[in-house]
């Protein structure tokens, strides 16, 4: 398994974030990646190798080009205005959404958000090409022959959709690989989600394609992040209509039930005849994850890693969710192991 991996995801460092009432301590930060990669050296992965510069052409199909402006200039035109720290937007357009952004970058934010979780720091965007870059290049990797490839990453992408940023997320990684594997010349592409949050970003980028499957395992919407996205009854529009399809489970969902959704899931990916996987691998659906409510165990994550490798196809892992605990190292390493042990 080719891993990629970039140091230079410590510039995007948020210094806050707001959640629940509160500005707190990021859950999401360069300090994850210390959770990360212990953990996976404790596995014995050793190798990880940097990824080329980033193809900013790579962006094509999966973000607008007035949302990359908007998010390499963002930070500077915060600055100019005299507004304090990062850009944090506050003010959604909801429905009233018009076909411009407001001149002003805190109206401009919030124009291209969907929640006020999510910061562009001074250096964000060098450390986002250089991330994304890890994403291609795994995508790559298995374009060019290799059986598996992980993206070792933050901060993560699920929540991003072509034209916002949300949770955490600015570009959507898990997007980019797919698209780059159909570039490449894979026919059919599925995306397997099994982040704890539902995928609205990836979701939504695909939503009325028939080229690229989208399944996603998570929280249910009414009491989870994304709140608005990851019903049973989005199944997609126009050509994309039956590819996608949502499992959200209740708080308290343990392996069992969660493994019979992943089944069914695969299911789904094998009908579809895809020729190549990409999985968003997040692994907040641990039992102590701070801001999720399932209840996987550590020993859970090597079976559902062999018996994703049951599909038998080439697979990108993207590095998504997981939070607060040293164990989110071992629960991605376990995973990646139970893969290529299987
Ligand atoms: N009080 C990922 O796991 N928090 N993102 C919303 C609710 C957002 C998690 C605030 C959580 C996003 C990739
Ligand atoms: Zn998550």
């Amino acid at each position: 398994m080719k891993i990629f991996y970039s140091d230079a995801h410590v510039l995007h460092h948020p210094k806050a974030e707001l959640h629940r009432g509160q500005m707190i301590d990021p859950h999401e930060g360069p300090h994850r990646m210390d959770l990360l990669l212990p953990g996976m050296k404790r596995a014995g992965f050793k190798n990880f190798l940097s990824p080329p510069v980033f193809d900013e052409t790579s962006l094509q199909g999966v973000h607008t080009s007035d949302y990359i402006d908007f998010i390499k200039t963002a930070w500077e035109r915060w600055d100019a205005a005299g507004y304090a720290g990062d850009v944090l937007p506050m003010s959604y357009p909801h429905s009233k959404r018009r076909e411009k952004p407001p001149t002003d970058i805190d109206g401009a934010a919030g124009y291209f958000a969907s929640s006020s979780d999510t910061v562009i720091t001074k250096t964000s965007w060098e450390a986002l090409k250089a991330v994304a870059a890890c994403s291609l290049a795994a995508a790559n990797a298995v374009s060019d022959g290799a059986n598996s490839a992980f993206a070792l990453i933050r901060p993560p992408g699920h929540h991003a959709g072509a034209d916002y940023m949300s949770g955490y997320c600015i570009l959507n990684n898990s997007a980019i690989a797919a698209q780059a594997l159909r570039k490449n010349g894979a026919g059919r592409v599925a995306i397997l989600d099994v982040d704890f949050h539902h995928g609205n970003g990836t979701q939504d980028i695909f939503y009325e394609r028939d080229d690229v499957l989208f399944t996603s395992i998570h929280g249910h919407p009414d009491d989870h992040f994304p709140y608005f996205w990851g019903h049973k009854d989005e199944t997609g529009a126009g050509a994309g209509q039956g590819f996608t399809v949502n499992y959200p489970l209740p708080a308290g969902t343990a392996y069992a039930p969660w493994s019979a959704a992943l089944r069914n899931a695969l299911q789904h990916i094998s009908r579809f005849k895809a020729d190549v996987l990409v999985v968003s691998l997040g692994v907040d659906t641990f039992e102590h994850d701070p801001i999720s409510s399932f209840k996987l165990k550590t020993t859970d994550y090597p079976l559902y890693g062999a018996i994703i490798a049951q599909l038998g196809l080439p697979t990108v892992f993207i590095m998504e969710g997981g939070y607060g605990v040293p164990k989110v190292g071992d629960n991605v390493a376990g995973v990646l192991t139970g893969f290529l042990n299987a």
